[in-house]
Parts: structure tokens; sequence; C-alpha cells
């Protein structure tokens, strides 16, 4: 699913959000692990506004694990707790289950004390698109799930799914738009795919990925996947040209190496960069954070 997003559509899943806000008791907003601020809504502090939150950094299998906690640390920091998650496996999903359940412990004792003991904690999930909202979802719904019937006096379709005996889930979850203010941003967005080529063209998002590669001291990745040497790079790097000639003359090998050639010789740019993407997208380059918070 690929929407642009006008300020109608941002209004809109403003309002729908705010609408499901007022049925939870907490919030799970989760972030892609590999970039957490660059994949947060720009909007999240006022469209919360004060509703208890905790924030799960999804896809921390493709993230550096030494970097993710540095992230929890940051948020705990602001008073926000954290946790990490790997939706594909579940991994850390039921301890975000058993935080939600900690986080409302003072709130279900006021409640028990006003005689309204059993009610059940429900929760919902936000985020950007392809941040793994839906994955999240099953995973905490496993297999023992069962959709609870719409309530009375709900005029909206909503359905929740019980995810234990104390924890209930809103079972869609609320979209909201990415940020889309700085090239940086759209740049981490446009490798973790959140962004598809609505900003820059394929090739140039390739680029981008190996510039950023280089420019943070990780050629390793290049040289173990694609086979280009250290000795290789180097040279390029020598080269009496252009920085970005240089970054486009490392692409142009990686394609080589990867045999990425169309009749007459010349490099498959398109075919390079989809390579490149997809390997980036799927792990296969590795654990990449691509942003770590100031110390
Ligand atoms: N590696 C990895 N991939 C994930 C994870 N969570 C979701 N995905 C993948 O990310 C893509 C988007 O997931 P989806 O749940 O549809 O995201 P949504 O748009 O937020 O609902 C899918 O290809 C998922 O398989 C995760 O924790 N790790
Ligand atoms: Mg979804």
């Amino acid at each position: 699913m690929n929407i642009n997003w006008y300020p109608g559509h941002m209004a809109k899943a403003k309002r729908e959000i705010k609408e499901d806000l007022k049925l939870v008791d907490i919030v799970i907003e989760l972030l892609d692990a590999r970039c957490p601020l660059a994949s947060q809504n720009p909007d999240i502090k006022e469209i919360i506004a004060g509703k208890k939150r905790i924030i799960v950094l999804n896809k921390a299998d493709l993230a550096e694990d030494a970097i993710t906690k540095e992230w929890i640390e940051y948020f705990k920091r602001q008073g926000i707790c954290a946790l990490s998650t790997d939706s594909n496996s579940g991994f850390g999903v039921d301890k975000v289950s058993a935080t939600v359940e900690a986080n409302m412990q003072a709130e279900l004792e006021k409640n028990a004390g006003k005689g309204r003991v059993g009610r059940t904690i429900r929760a919902c999930i936000i985020g950007i698109p392809n941040v793994g909202k839906s994955s999240f979802i099953n995973r905490m719904a496993k297999k023992t799930a069962v959709e609870v019937a719409n309530r009375p006096g709900v005029t909206k379709k909503n359905k929740w799914i019980r995810v234990n005996n104390k924890i209930e889930l809103l079972d869609t979850p609320g979209v909201l738009w990415p940020k889309l203010e700085s090239r940086e941003t759209a740049l981490y967005l446009s490798f973790t795919g959140t962004i598809k080529e609505e900003i820059l063209d394929k090739i140039e998002i390739a680029y981008e990925l190996i510039r950023y590669f280089l420019q943070t001291g990780r050629e390793e990745v290049l040289i173990s996947r694609y086979g280009i040497t250290k000795e290789q790079i180097q040279q390029i790097r020598q080269m009496d040209a252009e920085e970005n000639e240089k970054y486009y003359a490392i692409f142009l090998e990686i394609g080589k190496k990867r045999g990425a050639i169309i009749s007459g010789g010349a490099i498959d740019e398109e075919k390079v960069a989809r390579m490149l993407l997809e390997e980036f997208k799927n792990g296969k380059l590795g654990k990449i954070s691509l942003e770590r918070p100031h110390k």
C-alpha cells in the first residue's frame, strides 16, 4: 500500500485515531528499530495528548542490538517505556503484553477499589505504514485470540481482540503519516521501504544507500556481501573525481560483481538498485541501525 499523504488525509487519519484513543487505556506506538526518530509521526505528541503510551521498536531483528538498547535508554530518559520486538518471529511480543499490564496496574487497582473489578485493559496500535502494525497485532493476538463482539454504544465498527484475560486490543491499527520534512529522514524511510519511489527513484535510493555505508564507515557490509575488495574501494576513493562519482563507481562495481549487465556490456542500473534495496530490506546485508541516539 502506498499512500500519498495530503493535508486532507492527515486530518482524517488524526480524527480517526483520536476517536480510537477515546476507547483505549493505553497506546502502543510502533517505530522501526532501525530509525526510531525517522519512523515516528511528526505530530505524535499532540495526537496522543496525555494518553498512556508505550513505544515498541519493531523489526529489531534487522537492527543492531547494542544500538536498539541505546534507543530504549534514550526513551527511558524521556520517561517513556520502550521495548523491542520482532513481529515476524514474535520475539519480545509477550513482554509487551506484560508491560501493558504493569503500566495499567495502578489504574486497575483504583478501579477495583471502586468496585469495578475485572475490567479489561484496552489498547490500540498506531504507527506509520509498513512499520509492522498488522504483523504485530497478529502476533499479540496469537491463535488463542477470539474476536470480542462490538460493544454497545460504540458507533464505529470496532472489533476487539482478546489477548489474554487482562488485555483487549483494537483489531485495526491507527495509520499515521510519516515525516517528510528532511532529505535524511526521507532517505531512511526509503531504505526501509516505507517510502516507495515517491520522492526519489530506485537508482537514486540505492546510490544513497551505498553513500550511507561508506560515509558511516560500514564498507565491510559491501565487501562481505558483494565481493568488492578493500583495495578496490581504496582505489575508487583515491580517484581524481567528485565524491558522488566515486559512490556511483562502487554502485557500478557491485553490478559488475553480480553480473547485472545488459547487452552491449553496460550495467543494468535498475537491476542493481532493485537487488541492493531488496537485500537491505530483507536483512541480507546484516543487522543495520540507520539512526543512533545523540549522547
Ligand atoms: N524483519 C521483520 N519484518 C517485519 C517485522 N514486522 C513486520 N515485518 C514485515 O514488514 C512488512 C510490513 O508489515 P505489516 O505488518 O504489513 O506493516 P503495517 O503496514 O504497519 O501493517 C511485511 O513485509 C512484514 O512481514 C519484524 O519485526 N521484522
Ligand atoms: Mg497493516
